[in-house]
């Protein structure tokens, strides 16, 4: 029996259920103060979600309501990845050399060659202009982290390891974690307040395991005292970290979230189950196995009522585009 138009309302009274109240979503995740004025072709400089420690050329390539698609220049589109207008993970054309960060350039063009004026001009492109992007006007306090000091961190690829990490960057109120003798493909951004991250001598405290930096000689006699020594470091102060509030949420609660499967989608969905951090996220009218895990402030997941609000597609249960099942899931 399906409806010819769909609403929250009664769906929320057919299923005796509640919205999740919006008081309980972070800024970033709410209803936006201002529109999305980012328009198709402008370039810009952001994160590589899959490699987070790299700033990239990209351009936008759609956009969705509150959302943007980018791609990065001179890659294939299978790359292309969707962000809201206010993340903190793109920044104006020039950003990265005023900060010291590495840019990578699109691909064919070479180091100490790349112009962002030349190449905007080559490509008959336009570059962002500044005032659309609000991280740049984040306020930041200032905490005791420094770039370079060391700390036990999740590995966020491998969740049950702890591993010894080093502070690679500070920018803003976000700290850039590495983890120590590995490849920066592990890196990830977090804030003070991140239940990843510990101070030196936690493992030890809570009788854990702590993971060594790879290739360390003796992993069973690591000491912090030594290692710090050895590598000329500070230890993170424990005061600089912050405990994160309980987040609120309850299962049973509905939402809208991002699709994992199908960035592009947004989807009416039910928190299923919660841990201290994290929610489990169902998505309404389709199997148990579609469920994923999310930290609970992720951009990823919006109050009811933020797609009609921003002009974003909203999927309906039981609606017409079919979940993808893509291979090796
Ligand atoms: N099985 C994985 C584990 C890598 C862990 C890396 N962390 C500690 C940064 C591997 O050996 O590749």
């Amino acid at each position: 029996n399906k409806k010819r138009t769909w609403s929250w309302p009664s769906y929320l009274e057919e299923e005796k259920s509640i919205a999740a109240p919006v008081k309980l979503f972070k800024e970033h995740q709410s209803f936006p103060q201002s529109r999305n004025a980012f328009k198709v072709g402008m370039k810009l400089e952001g994160l590589d979600p899959c490699h987070p420690s790299l700033f990239c050329v990209l351009t936008v390539a759609e956009i969705q309501g509150y959302r943007l698609r980018l791609h990065f220049d001179g890659y294939p589109e299978c790359y292309d990845f969707w962000v809201n207008a206010d993340t903190w993970d793109v920044k104006p054309a020039g950003w990265c050399e005023k900060m010291g960060h590495k840019l990578l350039l699109p691909k064919g063009c070479k180091d100490g060659e790349f112009n962002w004026s030349m190449y905007v001009k080559n490509c008959r492109g336009q570059l962002a202009p500044k005032h659309l992007f609000k991280s740049l006007n984040t306020s930041v306090t200032p905490s005791g982290f420094r770039a370079g000091m060391k700390l036990e961190a999740v590995d966020k690829k491998n969740p049950y390891l702890i591993c010894v990490a080093s502070i690679a960057a500070v920018v803003d109120n976000r700290l850039l974690i590495h983890f120590d003798n590995w490849d920066d493909t592990y890196d990830y951004w977090c804030d003070a307040s991140s239940p990843y991250i510990h101070p030196v001598g936690y493992c030890e405290e809570a009788e854990l395991t702590l993971t060594t930096p790879a290739e360390y000689k003796h992993p069973k006699r690591f000491s912090w005292d030594k290692y710090l020594e050895e590598t000329g470091t500070q230890a993170a102060p424990a005061r600089a970290f912050k405990l994160r509030p309980f987040h609120g949420f309850h299962a049973g609660m509905k939402l809208e979230a991002v699709d994992k499967r199908n960035p592009m989608l947004i989807r009416v969905a039910t928190i299923a189950e919660v841990e201290d951090h994290r929610l489990r996220i169902h998505f309404d009218g389709w199997s148990e196995e579609y469920d994923y895990w999310v930290d609970a402030d992720s951009s990823d997941l919006h109050p009811v009522g933020w797609c009609q609000k921003t002009g974003h597609p909203l999927q309906h249960p039981n609606g017409s585009t079919e979940m993808p099942v893509l291979p090796g899931q």
